[in-house]
């Protein structure tokens, strides 16, 4: 029986043999499996690679033993804490650890000298009443670009590649940071908008961060880096100006394209503290799920409180909810 494998399979196939990092070409290979065909022709051809797989795996671990615990398969996955993961990417000595450190309670190693970073550190930002995890990494150059990084920007909810707009190689510095990830199949992109039908590349939505911008020669390099980008959302920041830091806050929050959603007991005032993070669209139904799985069933109605309702406005399960509804749910 043919195998009759799919076009992408076979450049895939070309990638992995070329490969020679371990952690990557375990990475192509379970990529090569969900690619492939599940029928009799290829039977053959999946148990050769679940072998291949095993062996990786096994190389993996092996060297894992002999280098100590903290090596790149140990690195390349944070697990995730708050409503979402933002990932700081960019050029080095951009400002990404700066960055980190003025917006969470961490201190990484910040410096006036490139490569500073090494290991990729998480730290906690809180935006009015949500928590998000910001992810700074280390510098991706022509130099650098370590395999670590590419898991964590394929987990991570949304992008931010720190530009440093005050610094003359500002244009060049970026192009090497989206065409080395795009040879790892990963597209930075303004907006996910279509439906992706190759599952060997990941589209990531990104903000860019216009970084030192009052620094000299910032506003000229912000203007550079609108034109040079003109459909993504740009933030200037600056660590010496904390209503950009606010801005850039907000920003994150709009672009994950999600809302918070209050609740109410029925009798009692609201609590404003730890919302319920929804999807932008999520529904009532959404939101009693969210809190528990039983929930949802006993539902019989909800009340909503919000901008463009009547206060206290009686609600089906399939009602869609809007940023910063208070909700009391009735069952
Ligand atoms: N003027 C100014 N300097 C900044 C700002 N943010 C960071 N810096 C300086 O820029 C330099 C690099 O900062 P880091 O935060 O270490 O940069 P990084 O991107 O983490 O660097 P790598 O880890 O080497 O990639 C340091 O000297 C910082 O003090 C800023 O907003 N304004
Ligand atoms: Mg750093």
């Amino acid at each position: 029986m043919p195998a009759n494998l799919p076009p992408q399979y076979y450049a895939l196939e070309k990638e992995f043999k070329k490969e020679t990092d371990l952690h990557e070409k375990l990475r192509l290979a379970k990529e090569l499996l969900g690619v492939m065909p599940k029928h009799k022709g290829t039977d053959k051809l999946q148990a050769d690679l679940k072998a291949k797989i095993s062996k990786l795996k096994k190389q993996i671990e092996s060297g894992r033993k002999k280098h100590g615990a903290r090596r790149a398969d140990t690195l390349d996955h944070i697990e995730k804490e708050g409503a979402a993961q933002i990932i700081l990417v960019g050029p080095p000595n951009s400002g990404k650890s700066s960055l980190l450190d003025s917006l969470t309670n961490l201190k990484p190693a910040i410096a006036d000298y490139p490569y500073t970073t090494r290991e990729p550190s998480a730290g906690i930002m809180t935006f009015e009443t949500v928590q998000f995890q910001l992810v700074d990494t280390s510098p991706i150059s022509k130099e650098q670009l370590d395999t670590y990084l590419l898991n964590l920007i394929r987990q991570a909810d949304l992008v931010v590649v720190v530009a440093d707009v005050s610094d003359v190689g500002l244009e060049s510095g970026l192009k090497v940071v989206f065409d080395r990830l795009i040879e790892k199949r990963i597209v930075l992109v303004p907006q996910v908008t279509k439906k992706n039908d190759d599952p060997r590349i990941a589209y990531k939505k990104t903000i860019i961060a216009a970084h030192k911008y009052l620094e000299k020669n910032g506003e000229k390099g912000l203007k550079k880096l609108r034109d040079l980008y003109p459909e993504f959302t740009i933030i200037p920041t600056s660590i010496l100006d904390d209503d950009s830091l606010n801005n850039f806050k907000a920003a994150i929050f709009n672009s994950l394209g999600i809302i918070r959603v209050y609740t109410k007991r029925i009798g009692h005032d609201v609590d404003y503290v730890d919302p319920i993070i929804l999807p932008v669209g999520g529904t009532v139904e959404d939101a009693a799920i969210a809190l528990h799985k039983d929930f949802a069933y006993k539902l019989q109605y909800a009340k909503v409180w919000g901008k463009g309702k009547f206060k206290g406005q009686r609600v089906k399960n399939s009602f869609v909810l809007s940023d910063k509804d208070v909700i009391e749910f009735h069952i």
